[in-house]
């Protein structure tokens, strides 16, 4: 072993790892200990192509220098300030430089510290904007299933992953979408499927089932990210957005993976142009470097909250670290090298190259599905008969064992690289994939 391995060979024991099989981990664990542009650096000193982003979240590649000095010289320049009844200038001109990307009129930005927390908070502006206005009945929350809000008790509720459920009381009241997800239909589809946009008509259904005026909001994924790349089908987003203003329930779209050109655009809801009245971010707000989430609330929810005696506070909400001057500055450097590397466009222009390197993978062993949209992707197997899940997980050991960091959820590989990827690094990423498909059981 190496000294540089010896480093990094901690006693694995005390760390209760989250979202992890701990005892399967720690009897073989996985260890980066570095990271620069495209690549991840094993302890044991392997590059490997980052082929997810981080979780989804490192847009502009590691190790960005720009937004290191920028937190460092904001240590020490204000390492921290209050957010409530206190100010400081970094968070308004954070806030004022993502409104001017967010689509006109959603621009009014509350900062949180991750997704989880912009969920809870985009869910908690919405009750608090139907109160103000006198439509205090209107509390129920509706999900869809398959969606992944986060972890807080309004994420749970309205998600629709079972295994983050089953074991947690959730929020009185909640229903759910069916999810949209239909293979039989619409498998090796190239972006938007064609089939199903009547999914969306459940929300009529919950609406004739518990009265409408007992509805706050609507909460879904644009593209559900963690459940497995699941693209909103041709039509379906406007049919929602259309139902919601028929029956005045305010539509959230949960941006957290979407947001920061995930896409091809800076925020999904331009990359299918449907607007929401509330929408999420979190993960490349800061390029990952830094926790930070923000949500984004139109004008007339803004507008319709700020009421009563002036001297009162009219939104009960916030972080200790709401607006953290040090998520402030990576953000804005972060904004900066979006802006001159042109990355929150650039998925759009690399998108075909992608499409073709991912659907080159039909006709492996148990692949039952490939579906893109921007710089997203997922392979979908066929599962091991009586182990689900077994069979991708198995996949991705194997990539991470050779050169490529994938992601898996079920038996669906996901993919979603930083969006400076260049076509040699897709190259690597589908070759490492069809490689391990080729040898794995
Ligand atoms: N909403 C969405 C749509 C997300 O994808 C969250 C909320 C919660 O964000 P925080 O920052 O609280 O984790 C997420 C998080 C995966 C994966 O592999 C996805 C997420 C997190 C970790 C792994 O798909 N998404």
């Amino acid at each position: 072993m190496t000294a540089h391995t010896l480093r990094n060979a901690p006693n694995l024991d005390p760390y209760f790892m989250p979202f992890t099989a701990n005892r399967q981990f720690k009897a073989a664990p996985r260890l980066i200990a570095g990271a620069e542009g495209m690549h991840y650096i094993t302890v044991d000193g392997r590059r490997i192509v980052d082929g997810s982003a981080g979780l989804w979240c490192v847009n502009a590649g590691h190790g960005r220098q720009t937004i290191a000095d920028a937190v460092a010289r904001q240590l020490t320049t204000l390492d921290y300030a209050p957010s409530f009844q206190m100010g400081h200038p970094l968070a308004f001109e954070f806030a004022e430089r993502l409104a001017e990307l967010a689509p006109p009129e959603l621009d009014r930005v509350f900062f949180t510290n991750s997704g989880s927390e912009s969920v809870d908070t985009a869910l908690k502006i919405a009750l608090a904007y139907h109160r103000a206005r006198g439509e205090g009945t209107r509390t129920r929350l509706i999900g869809r299933e398959r969606g992944y809000h986060g972890v807080g008790f309004g994420g749970i509720t309205v998600g629709g992953i079972v295994g983050n459920r089953r074991v947690f009381p959730q929020l009185a009241g909640a229903d759910h979408l069916r999810h949209t997800h239909d293979l039989a239909r619409n498998a090796f589809t190239r972006g938007q499927p064609e089939h199903g946009a009547e999914l969306a008509d459940d929300l009529e259904r919950l609406v004739a089932l518990h009265g409408a005026e007992t509805i706050a909001a609507v909460i879904v994924e644009p593209m559900a990210g963690s459940t497995g790349v699941l693209i909103s089908p041709k039509g379906y987003l406007e049919r929602l957005r259309a139902i919601c203003d028929k029956h005045g329930i305010l539509l959230i779209f949960d941006e957290v993976i979407t947001g920061f050109g995930r896409l091809g655009t800076p925020f999904a809801s331009q990359f299918f142009g449907v607007k929401p009245d509330l929408f999420t971010t979190a993960k490349g707000i800061t390029n990952g470097s830094v926790p930070m989430g923000a949500v984004f609330a139109s004008r007339a929810i803004y507008d319709g909250i700020m009421k009563g005696p002036e001297n009162l506070i009219e939104f009960a909400h916030g972080y200790t670290y709401s607006g953290h001057p040090v998520a402030c500055a990576a953000g804005l450097a972060t904004l900066d090298i979006y802006a001159a590397e042109g990355l929150l466009t650039r998925a759009a222009e690399m998108a075909p190259y992608w499409e073709e390197a991912l659907h080159s993978l039909r006709g492996l062993p148990h692949v039952i599905d490939i579906r893109n949209i921007g710089l997203v992707g997922a392979v979908e197997l066929e599962s091991r008969p009586g182990a689900p899940g077994t069979r991708a997980y198995d996949v991705m050991v194997d990539c991470f064992g050779r050169d490529t960091l994938i992601r898996v959820t079920g038996d669906i590989i996901a993919m979603s690289p930083p969006l400076i990827v260049e076509r040699s690094h897709i190259d690597t990423i589908v070759a490492s994939v069809a490689d391990a498909l080729k040898r794995i059981a």
